[in-house]
């Protein structure tokens, strides 16, 4: 009998200058997975401090995801939403789970090469752990479902490769306690307590690129404002980053094929692709020949008519933040009930000692 539920999470850090790529590459996506699982969204507070956050802007960062997340459509009566912090088994199983990965593992993550750049002494521990932590929060609820953009599919493998171990050294423990159910780990059958998440990429937003450079993703601390389309920004600004963007002086071509090589081309209708709900092919079956002085203005448009609405109904939800403090309070609340047997569970299968569910 199978005890593990088909479930998604996934969570965005509090860490300012949400953007577009974070809109189409994740919450575009969370609130389309509402109506076949049982979902729950954080906002990783935790995460958010592995490198410093100013602590009274941090506390409106996380009640500005909070807001993104409830603009954009999704439900926090039927779904879970809350903030990581606040359900302090996500450290728990994060400790327990530092222990399970290697050293070598988390020292081949390209983010973590990125992040702490050439000075890595100066690093914060928290930044190196970051992907255990990332595969506790996944865990901690046995999520069978992770919506992300394409630059996290690698802490995504790092979580199976945690969830595969944790598995492996303890299928007897897990057995003889009757807990998880029969997975297979290469060609041997072990009774596996945590499933083996599936990461759900892809469309034609898995990677938004930097509107001033085709090669780099879209990304919250690129310096350069014009590089992103942040969801509180007006019509204007909207229109003017798009009207300044990067591109070559072709036409756009008919057929997808003819983007390759051609990464800003790409990059902008990849990102018309997904705010109308279409794939590359079909922008390109309206536009394919026009220049981008026409497709331009039609791409702002469209960007404005989608990311408008959204920002407006987040100015108001933060217009009153004991509201939102009050929505992940109860969100903390029920996240927290699944938390607690997902722990007791580990706890009891690791052998320590206290109370069991
Ligand atoms: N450019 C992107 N295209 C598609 N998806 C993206 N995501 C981030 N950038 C893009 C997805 O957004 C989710 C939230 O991730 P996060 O809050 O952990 O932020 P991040 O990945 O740290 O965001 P940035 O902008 O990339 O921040 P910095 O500049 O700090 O590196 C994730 O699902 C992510 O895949």
């Amino acid at each position: 009998m199978s005890n593990i539920e088909e479930r998604v999470f996934s969570g965005i850090q509090p860490t300012g200058n949400l953007h577009l790529g974070n809109y189409l590459g994740a919450i575009k996506r969370f609130v389309s997975l509402q109506d076949d699982y049982n979902c729950i969204y954080c906002v990783v507070d935790l995460h958010a401090i592995t490198v410093w956050q100013e602590p009274s802007e941090l506390a409106n960062n996380i009640r500005e995801v909070t807001a993104a997340f409830i603009a954009s459509g999704i439900d926090p009566q039927k779904h879970i939403v809350f903030n990581q912090s606040q359900v302090a088994e996500h450290a728990e199983l994060a400790w327990i789970f530092n222990c399970v990965a290697r050293m070598g593992w988390l020292s081949r993550m390209t983010q973590f090469k990125e992040k702490a750049g050439k000075d890595r002494e100066k690093a914060s521990v928290g930044l190196f752990a970051y992907p255990a932590l990332m595969a506790a929060d996944i865990l901690t609820y046995r999520a069978t479902h992770v919506p992300v953009g394409e630059d996290q599919k690698q802490h995504l493998e790092l979580t199976r490769d945690i969830a595969q171990k944790f598995n492996n050294d303890f299928s007897d423990r897990i057995s003889s306690l009757g807990l998880g159910e029969p997975m297979m780990v290469g060609d041997e059958k072990v009774q596996g307590y945590f499933p083996l998440t599936e990461p759900l990429i892809g469309g034609p937003a898995a990677r938004v690129m930097s509107l001033r450079d085709g090669s780099k993703k879209m990304s919250k601390s690129d310096p350069s404002d014009l590089s992103r389309i942040v969801m509180t920004d007006d019509a204007d600004a909207i229109s003017k980053k798009i009207r300044k963007a990067k591109t070559d002086a072709d036409g756009l071509p008919s057929e997808v094929e003819g983007l390759k090589n051609r990464p800003e081309a790409d990059n902008l209708v990849g990102i018309y692709a997904a705010l109308n709900d279409m794939d590359k092919a079909s922008v390109l079956k309206e536009f394919g020949g026009a220049q981008f002085g026409t497709f331009k203005p039609a791409l702002a448009d469209l960007a404005v008519a989608k990311i408008d609405p959204i920002a407006s109904e987040m100015r108001r939800l933060q217009a009153d933040p004991a509201e939102i403090d009050s929505l992940l309070v109860k969100g903390a609340d029920r996240a927290r009930e699944i938390a607690n047997r997902t722990l007791a569970d580990v706890k009891e299968i690791v052998g320590f000692v206290g109370p069991r569910r």
